[in-house]
């Protein structure tokens, strides 16, 4: 069989752009928002590549209106955003902040009359600094906290946002964030890592059913899970194992309780000691059935084994080498995404999927001319497309895409040195300039396929 030219989509996919609110925002002292655990780490010297922070960042808190302009100037009609959990609890319970609620009302509103359907992010990384200082999510309360909040917000804003996402890649709150130390809070330990993992599933599974019925009608909840393709370097059995263990740290921890309701055995015995306290409840909670999965998908890794390595004993290899500017550690692999949504389909029972981000950082600024000739992204974009046509195309439900992301912002710990956009920004003026993949991507929104 030939694939045909022009790859079309099935009527009603949903394209669209994700930001995340400590990403763009900026305002980080506006309208009573309370600080976050990324105000303390970004303002900690040496905690950021280059030294910047989310105080400004796209200033998105007083441009959205102009940047939903430039959005619907493009025909995207479906946005990924997250809401700032600070701006809405500053102290961490009690009464809600009206000036926080009333923002992510006038932003709703803003993309409902430009036609934008909202698709909203509750957890994308900025916990309220007074729930990290009573132990953040290795403390259960933090769970119940995330509940209030989750209730405070669909019961608000349920009438315009249909679609809800819980979290944003629990696996990066709780490993890069209390593992590796490269994010906030910055600890480095591993049991901690896999406390936060667990308490931010059950606060997941706690929620489902609260956002459901505060959403209203039509509501639908998932979580986004940043997942893998993962294959062994080699056929010996010493690789197979760590690829196993690599795909049981990054995938299966998180899919398993949402899926099969328990933690992969394998990962269990792995981790021993340092396993998650699991209570009577907690597993059926996380278990709790979701409308559908988001996935952010942004590379294969090859897995060696390697008793020097990290926690897991293994090492990535860059195999087969591919030259790339940007992020060197993310090989680009389309392939992988047809063949991690095929997996996906297969082993845990077809679900409903989103691919809630994938993009690719580049060194694209404006050249003489003005313009920002991205080939690079518009070829990323395409094969990746090219990759989830093809899994819908052999049974796998997914539903929409958003790349990563819709303007160029603050990439967490390299602050401003990697550029997602589709949107170029000058941090210095706060100028927007469409790069050319803006338009490529356009076109693709408001014709549903692309040529191949
Ligand atoms: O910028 C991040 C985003 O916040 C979460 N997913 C990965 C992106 C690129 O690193």
């Amino acid at each position: 069989m030939t694939t045909p030219r022009t790859l079309t989509f099935p009527r009603g996919f949903a394209w669209g752009a994700a930001t995340s609110s400590y990403q763009i925002e900026g305002g980080v002292r506006e309208g009573g928002r309370g600080p976050s655990i990324w105000d303390t780490f970004s303002h900690t010297p040496g905690r950021i590549i280059d030294g910047s922070t989310g105080d400004t960042t796209c200033d998105h808190y007083y441009r959205f209106e102009a940047d939903l302009d430039l959005m619907r100037s493009l025909g995207l009609q479906h946005y990924r955003f997250s809401i700032a959990w600070p701006r809405i609890f500053p102290v961490s319970s009690g009464t809600p902040n009206p000036a926080g609620l009333d923002f992510y009302d006038r932003l709703v509103d803003a993309m409902m009359s430009r036609g934008i359907e909202p698709y909203a992010t509750l957890y994308h990384w900025d916990l309220p600094l007074p729930l990290q200082d009573a132990g953040g999510w290795t403390n259960r309360d933090t769970a119940m906290r995330f509940v209030d909040y989750a209730r405070t917000v669909t019961e608000h804003l349920g009438d315009r946002v249909k679609h809800w996402m819980t979290h944003n890649e629990p696996w990066v709150s709780a490993f890069v964030g209390n593992l590796f130390g490269a994010h906030a809070p910055g600890l480095t330990d591993l049991r901690t890592a896999l406390q936060v993992a667990h308490v931010i599933m059950l606060s997941h599974g706690l929620a489902v059913p609260v956002i459901r019925s505060a959403g209203g009608v039509g509501a639908r909840v998932g979580i986004v899970q940043n997942l893998e393709w993962v294959e062994p370097a080699s056929s010996s059995p010493e690789d197979i194992a760590a690829a196993r263990r690599h795909d049981g740290a990054f995938n299966r921890w998180f899919l398993d309780p949402l899926f099969k309701g328990g933690y992969p055995a394998d990962m269990r015995e792995w981790y021993g000691a340092d396993a998650p306290d699991v209570r009577p409840g907690d597993m059926e909670a996380m278990r709790t059935p979701i409308d559908f999965l988001g996935i952010n998908y942004y590379t294969r890794r090859i897995i060696a084994h390697d008793r020097k390595g990290d926690f897991l004993h293994v090492r990535k290899v860059a195999w087969p080498f591919v030259p790339r500017p940007g992020y060197e550690e993310w090989e680009i692999n389309p392939e992988g995404l047809y063949r991690l949504l095929v997996r996906v389909n297969a082993d845990y029972g077809r679900p409903a999927i989103y691919i809630t981000e994938n993009g690719t950082p580049l060194d694209d600024l404006p050249g003489a001319d003005g313009a920002v000739h991205d080939e690079a992204r518009i070829q990323y974009l395409s094969r990746h497309a090219a990759a989830v046509w093809q899994a819908i195309k052999d049974g796998a439900d997914v539903q929409g895409y958003f790349t990563w992301s819709f303007m160029d912002n603050f990439e967490w710990n390299l602050g401003f040195t990697k550029r997602f956009g589709l949107v170029h920004v000058d941090f210095a003026t706060q100028a927007r300039t469409v790069k050319d993949s803006g338009r490529w991507y356009a076109r693709l929104c408001r014709e549903n396929a692309f040529p191949i």
